[in-house]
């Protein structure tokens, strides 16, 4: 019989929920923070350990058979899988921020202006869609520090709480996608029998929570 893999953050926001609802799902495995692959001993399944931005790539190059991973991600990236199910937990939204005293009044007045980012691609699209010609600024992280740094007049990251804009003096503009965690597969995944009994049990896992 044919082994599965999915995979799943390695560490970070998404691991221990992506963790827990796999054992609500009846799998059984040992959660080894030093291992990166560890076997389900009661299903044909395997969990890959890895950081969420290589998921949705192995699970498109079929390297993974699934992944649970941020919308956020999969959007940037602009790989082609499918979304089995929406997880109900990472839920955050993606949103332009700007400083508190910044001029900056309607979404036209972003013309001219750099916005730092982690997720240039998502930005870029929203952007376009509004007609808005800004300058890109792409960093890998911290983003918040760059207005006050003065290296961006705005910026676009993931909000939650909205603690983080609120202690560097931002607030938050524009809306620009919401996200959450996602069970993704390959496309025609669906189809398959194996992903379909997970999928089954997942879905009841959801349910029994609502
Ligand atoms: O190491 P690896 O690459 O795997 O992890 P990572 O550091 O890239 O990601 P991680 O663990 O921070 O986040 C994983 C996923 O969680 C993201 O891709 C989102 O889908 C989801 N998620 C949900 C969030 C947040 N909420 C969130 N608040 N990801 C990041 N944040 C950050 C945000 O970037 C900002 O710095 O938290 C800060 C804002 O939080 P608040 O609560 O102050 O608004
Ligand atoms: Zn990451």
């Amino acid at each position: 019989m044919k082994t599965l893999k999915i995979a799943i953050q390695k560490s970070g926001r998404l691991n221990e929920k992506s963790v827990e609802l796999l054992k609500n799902c009846g799998l059984s495995f040992e959660n080894y923070k030093s291992s990166l692959i560890s076997p389900v001993s009661n299903f044909p399944l395997e969990i890959l350990f890895l950081r969420d931005d290589d998921i949705p790539e192995y699970v498109q190059d079929g390297i993974a058979d699934l992944g649970i991973v941020g919308e956020n991600v999969i959007q940037e990236t602009e790989v082609k899988v499918s979304y089995l199910q929406k997880l109900g937990f990472g839920k955050c939204s993606l949103k332009v921020a700007i400083t508190n005293n910044s001029d900056i009044e309607q979404l036209s007045d972003l013309n001219g202006k750099s916005i730092a980012t982690t997720y240039p691609v998502i930005l870029g699209k929203f952007l376009q869609k509004n007609s808005i010609d800004a300058d890109i600024r792409t960093i890998s992280g911290s983003v918040e520090i760059s207005p006050g740094l003065g290296l961006a007049d705005a910026i676009c990251d993931l909000v939650s709480t909205g603690g983080t804009l609120k202690s560097n003096g931002l607030k938050a503009f524009a809306d620009v996608m919401s996200s959450e965690a996602v069970l993704i597969g390959r496309k025609g995944s669906e189809n398959d029998i194996l992903i379909q009994e997970l999928i089954q049990r997942i879905q009841s896992v959801l349910r029994a929570k609502e």
